[in-house]
């Protein structure tokens, strides 16, 4: 049985996702952020030394990273939501894969801890907002007329580029990124995904 150990309010709500729109059979662990640090709780250190979630337990390992927990769900349960290998759709499916944990993640943690230097970070906001706006015009970009990234229905690269596109709507730029709120409009219609926030403790 898969396991998934969740933290709320954190990227795992899209292996949930993930999870619930291929109907596996799962079990959803929950661990709660500290309500004064926002941090994780020690117990997720007690599965892995990093102490962080998304964790999952699949074929009796342990399996870390976002991306690399989608691929393998995929590869077991979902190998439709995976472009053929020798396909330029797939070269497709590799660059988002990463860039939703690589190049797009900087500005935005970058983002999260200046803010908390008050004035100090002003000269640092410029470059800072300036990326932010590069890769989310990226992702603007780069979103099909079918509203999907990759191929013209859901696929393992929505699933890591939803979070993404969540926090370009919790910064207030979805009207400079129609295509992105709109994507994230018809997610959070989805059946699976009220299944998943339900699942990881309704946020
Ligand atoms: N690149 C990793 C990032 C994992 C990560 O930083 N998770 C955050 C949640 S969004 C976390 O556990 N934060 C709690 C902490 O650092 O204490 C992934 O994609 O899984």
């Amino acid at each position: 049985m898969i396991k998934l150990h969740h933290l709320n309010r954190s990227r795992s709500l899209r292996i949930l996702w993930l999870l619930e729109e291929l109907g596996v059979e799962y079990e959803a662990i929950r661990y709660e952020r500290d309500a004064k640090t926002n941090l994780a709780p020690p117990e997720l250190l007690n599965l892995h030394p990093l102490g962080k979630s998304p964790v999952l337990e699949i074929d009796g390992r342990m399996v870390i990273e976002s991306a690399a927990i989608v691929e393998a769900i995929c590869a077991k349960h979902g190998q439709h939501l995976v472009p053929p290998t020798n396909s330029d759709a797939y070269i497709s499916h590799m660059e988002l894969m990463h860039f939703a944990e690589g190049s797009v993640m900087l500005p935005i943690l970058l983002n999260l801890y200046t803010t908390k230097l008050g004035d100090g970070a002003a000269p640092l906001q410029p470059r800072i907002q300036s990326e932010l706006n590069n890769h989310f015009s990226y992702m603007e970009q780069t979103l099909r007329p079918s509203g999907h990234w990759v191929s013209d229905g859901l696929s393992a690269a929505d699933i890591m580029l939803s979070f993404p596109a969540t926090i370009v709507l919790r910064y207030g730029m979805g009207d400079q990124f129609p295509k992105i709120a709109a994507f994230v409009e018809w997610m959070q219609n989805r059946p699976a995904f009220k299944a998943a926030v339900a699942k990881g403790g309704g946020d």
